[in-house]
């Protein structure tokens, strides 16, 4: 229920000597009848203000390196020199978060570090920060192989180019792209 709009009682003359503030008013009456919502900054809901080269994918802060390749150590060394760490997979937003970024990218063919590794602790695989990670699908490629696979053989983990970007084990000392996250 609307109450009743308020118009000015203006007489002729005075409408036509403040028809220009009457129109105004009127205005002001029907948008307070039928409220526009009010406009929100919808487009960077939930995105992390970055400093730059990270930009925000999937809520976090990422570098998402497409031109240098590097070993895992190596690659997380670079991280580590622009105030982050190879990246953690802990949701299905920044895993979506970051295919998404990499298929629009064009890169899709190429194979990225991220902060996955079980060496030293065979089979127990933790971020870099220690926490564990979340073993078998969606993370880890299931359908052609059943990843990780590798055993002491191979104890860093790529978002694979030959696996549609999940998880495989490889050797560390393998050269590949890698993904930074802001600390
Ligand atoms: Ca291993």
């Amino acid at each position: 229920m609307h109450l009743p709009c308020p118009i000015p009682a203006l007489s002729f003359r005075e409408a036509k000597m403040k028809s220009v503030i009457g129109v105004l008013l009127i205005a002001a009456c029907v948008f307070s009848k039928d409220p526009q919502p009010r406009s929100q900054d919808v487009s960077h809901k939930g995105a992390a203000a970055c400093n730059s080269p990270y930009i925000p994918i999937g809520g976090r802060c990422l570098i998402i390196e497409s031109v240098r390749k590097g070993t895992w150590s190596g690659m997380r060394e670079m991280c580590q020199m622009l105030n982050g760490d190879l990246v953690k997979i802990n949701t299905m937003e920044i895993m979506g978060g970051i295919v998404e970024h990499i298929r629009d990218n064009g890169n899709k063919d190429h194979s990225f570090w991220v902060g996955a590794s079980d060496a030293g602790h065979e089979g127990s695989w933790t971020w870099t920060d220690g926490t564990p990670v979340a073993m078998g699908a969606p993370l880890w490629e299931q359908c052609t192989s059943r990843q990780p696979d590798g055993g002491s053989d191979q104890n860093c983990a790529m978002m694979s180019a030959w696996s549609c970007l999940h998880l495989t084990d490889v050797k560390c000392d393998s050269l590949n792209f890698g993904i930074c996250e802001a600390h």
